[in-house]
């Protein structure tokens, strides 16, 4: 069974980014519960800022869980990501990482490695970078096994990374690795910047596809742009896939007006 989540940002230092809700975690549940959401999706600064007894209370009053933890905050905040040429930076990078996997775990819930995956520039070369980005996805994906849950990892389009674009090279990527529990995150604003076809990618990355970023190709709740949701819808269900399609996307014309429509055109494609 396909899920449906929701966004919250938590990170003043995003703010214009592709959130849905910017106003805490109370308000952000009360909203998904009442539109219908069966998870949110948060987006903290650290570990360290989830008081994780409240967030335990918050979900459990309005039935709902928690889809996936983002960990771009470690960029945003500290300017810290895996494949940076300081050695001590990809460190605090793999452990600022390593204590949202250790949270995520106490709510059965991934991490993403979105922008923390970093960039070849400067004197790292693309090859370094990768052969870094594989040996923390190797740890940090082991890590996160250790909590029954995978690690997610998103490729970004290229204005954002040179390192892994497509989603097809990131999953051929994973099969490279010990570790069989790194997933793909498939956000469908890189994905129609990138790809050929929508559908046709997720079909080919099959059993690798963890988790999707329901989006409009202008990043707009979908319906608001011009992406085809149905035959991705069926090219997922095809699959079998039964992780989460989150709306990580504008918060246009409104958080609560994005949401909205992120639920109406999921089940218009999955009633209940
Ligand atoms: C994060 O999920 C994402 O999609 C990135 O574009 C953020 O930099
Ligand atoms: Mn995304």
């Amino acid at each position: 069974m396909i899920k449906t989540a929701i966004t919250v940002s938590l990170v003043a230092q995003a703010k214009g980014g592709p959130f849905v809700y910017w106003d805490g975690l109370d308000a952000a549940a009360t909203s998904a519960a009442r539109l219908g959401f069966d998870a949110i999706e948060i987006f903290a600064p650290s570990a360290a800022s989830i008081d994780r007894p409240a967030l335990h209370t918050l979900l459990k009053k309005h039935g709902l869980v928690v889809a996936a933890f983002g960990t771009g905050g470690g960029w945003l905040v500290h300017k810290w990501h895996l494949t940076h040429a300081d050695p001590e930076i990809r460190r605090q990078a793999r452990e600022f990482i390593r204590a949202i996997i250790d949270l995520g775990g106490e709510f059965k819930a991934p991490a993403i490695i979105g922008s923390m995956q970093g960039k070849a520039e400067g004197d790292v070369t693309r090859e370094q970078a990768l052969t870094w980005l594989a040996e923390a996805l190797e740890d940090l994906g082991a890590h996160a096994k250790q909590h029954g849950v995978p690690l997610l990892y998103e490729a970004l389009n290229r204005y954002e990374t040179n390192l892994l674009n497509r989603q097809l090279d990131a999953a051929k990527f994973f099969e490279t690795l010990q570790t069989d529990n790194v997933k793909l995150l498939c956000d469908l604003f890189h994905m129609n910047i990138e790809e050929i076809s929508n559908a046709e990618t997720l079909r080919a990355c099959g059993r690798h596809v963890g988790h999707v970023h329901f989006a409009d190709s202008n990043r707009r709740a979908i319906g608001f742009g011009h992406t085809e949701a149905a035959p991705v819808i069926a090219a997922l269900q095809s699959l079998g896939f039964a992780g989460y399609l989150s709306g990580e996307i504008l918060p246009l014309p409104d958080p609560e007006a994005a949401a909205a429509q992120t639920i109406k055109v999921i089940r218009q494609h999955l009633p209940r």
